[in-house]
């Protein structure tokens, strides 16, 4: 029987690389995002291409009541979640703390750390009643590192951090996996949407060097969720060559 993973932040970048490439591998999928048009056109895609079986659901993961309405709303066979990606988040602004607009800061905090949460309430119970399960949670660099400006992003990924290790321990008696990916530079939407839209500022992100690619970090998630039963890796944090640290980065 094929596995089921459901992957919040499908619409673009990592989620919608890791949904393909899982679909590629054999499981069914739970894809979720705002942008509904771009959810249906990819479990079209998908189901085009794949035998996999693909759910989208339409949400917003700040808002409580949408995420239970949306995992209550699934067939009962896509109630039997095998591995969770806590991929939805964003930044929104780069600036000292004192400059920080608090509609960033909410935005960043409601998505990043309470959707993360919303989401892994509704779905870990459904992993302890059948005591098995694996959570992937996307972190960052962020969360392992603190670099100037970051401020409120990296507080939210070092939340992520952080729950990562106590959803381990809390899940541990209930043999379900936990794991967290840490990624530097990937070349996504990322950097326009922190940048709120400017293009411009966010291609300079990359310039001089080969960024990460969303496709890298579904790699890392496939590699993750095919290990033996008895091996959880833990933590991963991936880079492009070209970065060392979240601020050392060599540019041609
Ligand atoms: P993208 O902007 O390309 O994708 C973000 C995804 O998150 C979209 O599918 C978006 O869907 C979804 N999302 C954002 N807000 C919400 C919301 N309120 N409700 C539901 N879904 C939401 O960025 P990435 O793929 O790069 O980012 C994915 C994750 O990776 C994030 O957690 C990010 O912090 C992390 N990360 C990114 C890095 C990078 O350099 N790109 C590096 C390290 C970590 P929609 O807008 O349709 O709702
Ligand atoms: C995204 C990577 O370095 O912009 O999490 O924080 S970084």
């Amino acid at each position: 029987m094929k596995k089921t993973a459901l992957i919040s932040g499908a619409t673009a970048g990592i989620g919608k690389a890791t949904a393909i490439l899982l679909a590629e591998n054999g499981y069914n999928l739970i894809i979720t995002g705002r942008r509904n048009e771009r959810l249906t056109e990819l479990k079209h895609e998908i189901e085009g291409a794949t035998l996999s079986e693909v759910v989208a659901l339409n949400f917003d993961i700040r808002d409580n009541a949408q995420v239970c309405a949306a995992i209550d709303s699934l067939p009962e066979k896509f109630k039997k979640i095998d591995v969770l990606v806590n991929n939805a988040g964003l930044a929104a602004g780069l600036g000292a703390i004192q400059d920080g607009e608090l509609d960033d800061w909410e935005r960043m905090i409601d998505t990043n750390v309470k959707g993360l949460l919303y989401l892994t309430k509704k779905v870990a119970p459904l992993m302890v009643e059948r005591k098995s399960g694996h959570i992937v949670n996307i972190g960052s660099i962020a969360g392992k590192e603190v670099y100037p400006n970051g401020n409120v992003y990296c507080a939210t990924k070092h939340a992520v951090d952080a729950l990562t290790k106590a959803m381990r321990i809390d899940l541990l008696p209930h043999g379900i996996k936990v794991s967290q990916i840490a990624p530097g530079m990937i070349d996504t939407e990322f950097s326009t949407v922190r940048f709120h839209g400017d293009k411009e500022k966010a291609d300079k992100v990359y310039e001089g060097l080969t960024p990460l690619y969303a496709e890298d970090i579904a790699d890392v998630v496939l590699y993750l969720v095919t290990r033996p039963a008895h091996v959880c890796i833990n933590d991963i944090v991936v880079t492009p060559l070209a970065q060392a640290s979240a601020t050392n980065v060599v540019r041609k």
